[in-house]
């Protein structure tokens, strides 16, 4: 039986019901999917992934890849293979590849959706399929010769990788030390070690192109010095495709980790075995490599926070159907009769908490993700019209830190402490896929930029660059949401809740300015330390938006659902829009008052912490 539980009906229901995509789909430029199509795409997706997906996810974590050393190549497990050629053969992936070069206009919410089922049953297929998105962001950013390549990577289904960190970058990405060098023919040398590549190498493809961060000579430090270079496995003939001379880049290590085991972890050598050059171009012929590569990290983070997300909706509905079939204890209203009627443990109220904790979770952060899409999907028609939406632009900056930090960071506590603690000592057993869950889905919160990266960049970037702007327009949303009457004082109690979270987030990063000012050395009395005071509260500030926007997004579900039940329902239509009442009813009077205290906590952060001597920890 399959691992992985889709929730179709509720991705559906944020889709149409809530953020009414059909308004996009069936109209130019997406004429060639309207809601039908769209729905039985969904549908194939989900079938896909949990049928033909997801079996190899658990075969391939307990047969891992093989590094053979000597040829510097890594084999996949033969289940893993067949489950990505099958990937591939449903052409899915289209929807991410620009249309000249084989792709289909799609919308992004519709994508992400479909994607979800990937991330959720099969994540490493999606990594190693990334060489379509990779395509994209080609042909987007290449000279004409390097949008060729793009083609190629699309029809020859080659891979692709990022290629960022070294032993001493991580975090850092401005510290690394992998040069360039260019040669008289224009092409560039790179020299250097770069270590925790994912697809590094497989056999899954004959060619690989990395996308590589280097230093050329002369460059000034920190990331404004890195430029972008690309750098195949294999030279090729850019007419026909066809593979020539090895090239200069060796997979000389693969990682042993604690999950997500069949995607390969890599450490890669550039021009530094058997004295082979690296040799690469440079992306666009312009040195502008960082904001290049975060074209590539943007795309890279809305995965890693779906990933997290579709993990931890299949952990809770495994974790459901466990808590349905498994009978312990007497119901607690009976406790004291020894010979009472054993029960299900969904009946004990401990239980109930938990899954519904998990419920409103998942629901509101797979809300969060399609809030997201559907800003893409505006910037996306602005873009296919010639224009440009600055303001889902930066909405969609905004976000992107919250959906991959604030995402990956619950998912994964949701997982560990709820959804495999449901299953008893079972839950820790290899018999049922939450162990898994909880070792494949701790990276979530560390590539891609970890938590603190995502704080850091939520309120510096997202909230001080922007000058609030972004900030603003949410709150702005949340609080005439929170202020709204539909006219029968309908969920009024939790929109009172709500209110009162969204002035506890504007009271912290009103706080988290104030210290950021004084402790700019330009501003008379200045203390620059108070610097530290924000720094001790970045995480704490980014954890407390997403609860915030996850609240909100489950209150605009349930007035959606409270609509829908005046009318004429199917008996399975009714159970779901009441289970959206009553999720948002949940998480208004259990998580969102947290905000308060979160805020105290952040206002009362003094610099003790950081006075004290390294010793005394
Ligand atoms: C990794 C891979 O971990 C894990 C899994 C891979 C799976 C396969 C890949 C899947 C790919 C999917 C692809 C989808 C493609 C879709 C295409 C669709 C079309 N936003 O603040 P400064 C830029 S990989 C945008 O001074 P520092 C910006 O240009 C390893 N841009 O930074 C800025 O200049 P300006 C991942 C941003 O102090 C410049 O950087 N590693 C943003 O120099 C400098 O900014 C990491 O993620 C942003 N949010 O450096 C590293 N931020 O200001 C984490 C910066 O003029 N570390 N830029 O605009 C960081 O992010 C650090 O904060 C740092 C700091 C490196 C940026
Ligand atoms: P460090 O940067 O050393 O961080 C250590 C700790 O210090 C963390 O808790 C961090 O949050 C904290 N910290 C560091 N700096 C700060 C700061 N300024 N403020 C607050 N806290 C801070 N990289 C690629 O380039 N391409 C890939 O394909 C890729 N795939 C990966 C796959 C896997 C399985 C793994 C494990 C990593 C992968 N990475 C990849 C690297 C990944 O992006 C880095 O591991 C990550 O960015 C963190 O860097 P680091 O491991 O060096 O940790």
């Amino acid at each position: 039986m399959s691992h992985y539980r889709h929730n179709l009906r509720d991705v559906e229901f944020n889709l149409f019901e809530v953020f009414g995509r059909d308004q996009v789909l069936g109209t130019a430029p997406f004429e060639d999917i309207d809601g039908d199509t769209a729905r039985e795409m969904l549908r194939e997706m989900a079938r896909l992934a949990t049928e033909d997906l997801a079996p190899s996810t658990v075969e391939s974590d307990r047969n891992p890849p093989v590094f053979d050393p000597a040829t510097h190549s890594a084999t996949l497990p033969e289940s893993f293979v067949r489950a990505y050629n099958a990937y591939v053969e449903s052409g899915f992936w289209q929807m991410g590849v620009p249309e000249e070069i084989g792709g289909v206009t799609a919308p992004s919410s519709l994508r992400w959706s479909m994607l979800e089922f990937l991330l959720g049953a099969n994540p490493a297929i999606h990594m190693y399929a990334t060489g379509f998105d990779f395509a994209n962001i080609l042909y987007r950013l290449g000279t004409p010769e390097q949008q060729r390549l793009a083609a190629l990577l699309v029809e020859r289904r080659w891979g692709a990788t990022m290629v960022l960190t070294e032993p001493d970058a991580g975090s850092d990405v401005g510290a690394g030390r992998t040069r360039a060098v260019q040669a008289a023919d224009g092409t560039w040398q790179i020299t250097g070690v770069k270590r925790f590549i994912t697809s590094g190498d497989s056999d899954l493809s004959d060619n690989i192109v990395h996308f590589v961060l280097a230093r050329p000579e002369g460059a000034g430090p920190g990331t404004k010095g890195l430029s972008l270079f690309l750098v195949p496995k294999f030279q090729f003939d850019l007419e026909t495709g066809e593979l020539g001379e090895r090239n200069g880049v060796f997979v000389t290590n693969v990682e042993h980790k604690m999950g997500l085991k069949v995607s390969t972890t890599c450490e890669v050598r550039f021009g530094e075995v058997d004295g082979i050059p690296a040799t690469g171009t440079l992306l666009g012929e312009v040195h502008n490599g960082i904001a290049q590569m975060f074209k590539i990290i943007e795309g890279a983070r809305m995965m890693v926070g779906t990933k997290a997300i579709a993990t931890l909706s299949s952990g809770y509905l495994n974790a459901l159907d466990y808590a349905k079939e498994r009978v312990q204890g007497a119901d607690l209203t009976q406790m004291a009769d020894k010979s009472a009627p054993r029960v299900t443990i969904t009946h004990h109220p401990d239980v109930r908490r938990s899954l519904m904790t998990q419920k409103a979770y998942a629901e509101g952060m797979r809300a969060l993700v399609q809030f997201t899409a559907t800003q893409q999907d505006a910037v996306k028609l602005a873009e296919l019209r010639g224009e440009r939406d600055e303001r889902a632009e930066r909405l969609n900056d905004f976000l992107l830190p919250i959906v991959k930090g604030f995402g990956s960071e619950r998912a994964w506590h949701l997982l560990g402490s709820e959804s495999l603690q449901t299953f008893g000592g079972s839950g820790f057993l290899q018999d049922y896929p939450l162990e898994q869950y909880v070792r494949d889905a701790k990276i979530d919160t560390l590539y891609e930029g970890t938590t603190a990266i995502q704080g850091t960049d939520f309120f510096f970037r997202k909230i001080v660059r922007d000058k609030g702007q972004s900030f603003g327009e949410i709150t702005e949303l949340i609080t005439e949401f929170a202020k709204a009457d539909s006219g029968d004082g309908r969920l009024a109690a939790q929109r009172e809740v709500l209110g009162q979270a969204v002035e506890h987030l504007q009271g912290m990063v009103a706080h988290l300015v104030r210290d950021a000012r004084s402790a700019d050395p330009r501003v008379e009395g200045a203390d620059v330390r108070n610097i530290y005071k924000v720094g001790q509260n970045t995480t704490r500030l980014l954890l407390a938006a997403g609860d915030l926007l996850v609240g909100w997004l489950l209150l605009r579900q349930a007035d959606v659902a409270t609509t829908a039940l005046e009318g004429s329902v199917s008996a399975s239509d009714r159970a779901f829009y009441q289970g959206k009442i009553a999720a948002a009813g949940f998480f208004a009077a259990q998580v969102l008052p947290r905000l308060a205290v979160e805020r105290s906590i952040l206002e009362g952060t003094d610099n003790s912490l950081m006075d004290l001597d390294e010793a005394s920890f």
